[in-house]
């Protein structure tokens, strides 16, 4: 069984999420997401999720690709991650290429295209503009 993970904040969760989850588990069997928590937001990526973790948490166990959500607590949980879940590849929208290429000593590190034309910002601005 091939066993793939990934991180992100997945929010607002949009199309580009999804066809990342999509792809990263047409890469193995079993695909574990960790998504980053409230605090792990706020105190490490500045960024400020609508839905908090809990609510995230359930809509990714929703998601078809998707097998087992853990929380991202810091940075630099990968390599235990990978360890503990015995991950074979670790996949990631290019965005962050080359970033995580230290864990290739012990799983495939794959960056994949990131969707275009859609991100959480647009979609916010796109709502204002037409005052949804
Ligand atoms: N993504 C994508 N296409 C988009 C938007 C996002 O493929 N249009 C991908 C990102 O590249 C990432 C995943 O969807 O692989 C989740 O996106 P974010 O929630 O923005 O992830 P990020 O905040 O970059 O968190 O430790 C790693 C971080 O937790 C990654």
């Amino acid at each position: 069984m091939i066993r793939v993970i990934t991180y992100g904040t997945f929010d607002l969760l949009h199309y580009g999420h999804i066809q990342l989850l999509k792809r990263a588990k047409a890469l193995g069997d079993y695909l574990i997401v960790a998504c980053s928590t409230d605090d792990f937001n706020a105190l490490e990526k500045g960024k400020h999720a609508y839905h908090d973790f809990e609510e995230r948490k359930v809509m990714l166990e929703s998601i078809r690709y998707v097998d087992l959500v853990i929380p991202e607590n810091h940075w630099e949980q990968k390599r235990d991650d990978i360890i503990k879940y015995q991950a074979d590849i670790m996949v990631i929208g290019d965005d962050w290429k080359g970033k995580f290429d230290y864990l290739n000593d012990i799983c495939k590190v794959v960056y994949l295209p990131r969707t275009e034309g859609i991100s959480t910002t647009k979609i916010k601005n796109d709502l204002e503009k037409s005052h949804i």
